[in-house]
Parts: C-alpha cells; sequence; structure tokens
C-alpha cells in the first residue's frame, strides 16, 4: 500500500511537471494601438502570458493564386526570399502592411492594389489559431491565410473565402463561420471561427486585385504542449507502469 501510493505520487509530480499551464488556455493578442507607421522590415511585437508574436509586413509580384500555386507546400524560408520587405501600420482599430507612395486609406490594409501584400506573423511557439478579428470589413473583401508548419513548410490554409456572416467557411480548412460584431457599410469589424492546426506563423494575404482590404484587430491563439512535454509524461506513465509490475512479480515469488 506504501508502495502504491508512492508510486501514484511519483505519477502525478511528473503529470504536473510536463503539462505546461498555458495547454488549455486560450491567449488573446489586441494588435491595435496608437497610430504608427513602423520602419521597412521593423517587427510589431507583443507577449502575452509566456507567448510573444511578432507582425513585419511584405509584398510580392506575382498575382494572389500564382503565389498560392507556386509556393503552397514549398520551404517558408525560401518563399520568404522572394519576398519585399514592407512597414507596419498601426492604428487604434488594427494593423495593415504600408508602402511608400501607397493611398493612405490603403496604407492600414492588408490589401492587393497595387503588390499583393502580405501579413507574417510570428509566434514564439507552436499554436492553434483559434478565432481573428478584422476591421474595415465589408461582405465582398476576402482573407488569403497561409500558416508554417514545425518542419518550415509553407501550407496554404484558404484561398478566396469570404467574409460573410454565420456559417461561412472563408475556404478555410475547420473554419467555423464568423459574425459581423458592429460598424456599418464598408467599416465593419469581423470575428471568425478557425481553429487551425498547429502552426508557428500564419501570413495574412488578400485574394482580390482591388482596393478591398482589411486590418487585422486581434487574434486568439491556443498554444499546444511541446513533443518533449509529452515524451516526459509518455515517460512516466512508462516508469510507474515498470514499477507495479516489478512489485506484483515479488509478491508472486514471495507468495
Ligand atoms: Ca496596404
Ligand atoms: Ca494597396
Ligand atoms: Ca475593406
Ligand atoms: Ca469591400
Amino acid at each position: 500500500m506504501f508502495r502504491f501510493a508512492t508510486v501514484a505520487a511519483a505519477t502525478a509530480a511528473v503529470l504536473a511537471l510536463s503539462v505546461p499551464a498555458s495547454a488549455s488556455a486560450a491567449v488573446t493578442f489586441n494588435l491595435g494601438g496608437a497610430s504608427t507607421t513602423l520602419a521597412t522590415g521593423a517587427a510589431l511585437t507583443q507577449t502575452q502570458s509566456g507567448v510573444t508574436v511578432s507582425a513585419t509586413g511584405y509584398t510580392f509580384a506575382a498575382s494572389p493564386l500564382s503565389f498560392q500555386t507556386l509556393m503552397d507546400g514549398a520551404d517558408a524560408a525560401m518563399v520568404l526570399s522572394t519576398l519585399t520587405a514592407k512597414s507596419i501600420r498601426r492604428e487604434a482599430a488594427g494593423i495593415g502592411v504600408c508602402w511608400q507612395g501607397e493611398a493612405p486609406n490603403q496604407c492600414n490594409q492588408v490589401d492587393a492594389d497595387g503588390p499583393n501584400e502580405i501579413l507574417r506573423i510570428v509566434v514564439s511557439e507552436g499554436v492553434s489559431l483559434l478565432t481573428a478579428t478584422f476591421d474595415r470589413v465589408d461582405n465582398n473583401d476576402t482573407l488569403k491565410l497561409y500558416g508554417v508548419t514545425m518542419d518550415n513548410k509553407l501550407v496554404h490554409l484558404g484561398y478566396g473565402g469570404i467574409f460573410d456572416g454565420p456559417g461561412t467557411t472563408m475556404g478555410i480548412t475547420g473554419a467555423g463561420g464568423g459574425a459581423w460584431l458592429s460598424g456599418t457599410g464598408e467599416d465593419q469589424v469581423y470575428k471568425v471561427t478557425l481553429n487551425t492546426g498547429v502552426y508557428k506563423e500564419f501570413w495574412f494575404g488578400n485574394n482580390n486585385d482591388s482596393a478591398d482590404g482589411y486590418r487585422l484587430d486581434s487574434i486568439s491563439l491556443a498554444p499546444v504542449p511541446e513533443p518533449a512535454s509529452w515524451a516526459l509524461m509518455i515517460a512516466g506513465f512508462g516508469l510507474s507502469g515498470a514499477a507495479l509490475r516489478r512489485r506484483r512479480t515479488l509478491g508472486a515469488t514471495a507468495a
């Protein structure tokens, strides 16, 4: 009895050590703030609950469709090397990509009028993107989303989805629809449920060739236990199982 209690306590201790506190808690980042245009290539960084996100802006010359066809499944660093670094523009209602000479009303948005823009969000660990909230949206705007896997592959998550209320999938696997939160006309706030797989970067783009863009207002992320933690947990189960087996064998010999 004493031995069993000791093994159980040891197992509980291993479990407590190996499951990060953040495993089930969503972490929300509000990206808007005091108006500013960052220097070219500079990152807008925020840390919450031990998770850091960094936003940077880029453009590319190809059409959104060519970009998707050429780049889906490619090495993310290779794709990144083909992009041109631009600026992040932050306003109270969110962030967009800005380049020199871009019209002020597009400088604060992720759009595809002129060079196509990418808003790249780098996360300090692997996460699921649970929800994203967008500002300056109406129902003919489009979202294009890529993820970067833990082994550095750029994966296309959705193409051509429009912001259009409950039931809209945004063309993204796992997306659970969205909702209009506030605003009127072309200046509405829209929240979409994404529940993506686990990625360490998310690249937000636009599928339109017109001025229809959006600001990224906030994102909610769910960190996942790291492989090392799972390995420790499994090792803990294995050790306590082996200890129980050894005791059962000893008990049988004694009888
Ligand atoms: Ca822009
Ligand atoms: Ca533009
Ligand atoms: Ca818009
Ligand atoms: Ca529009």
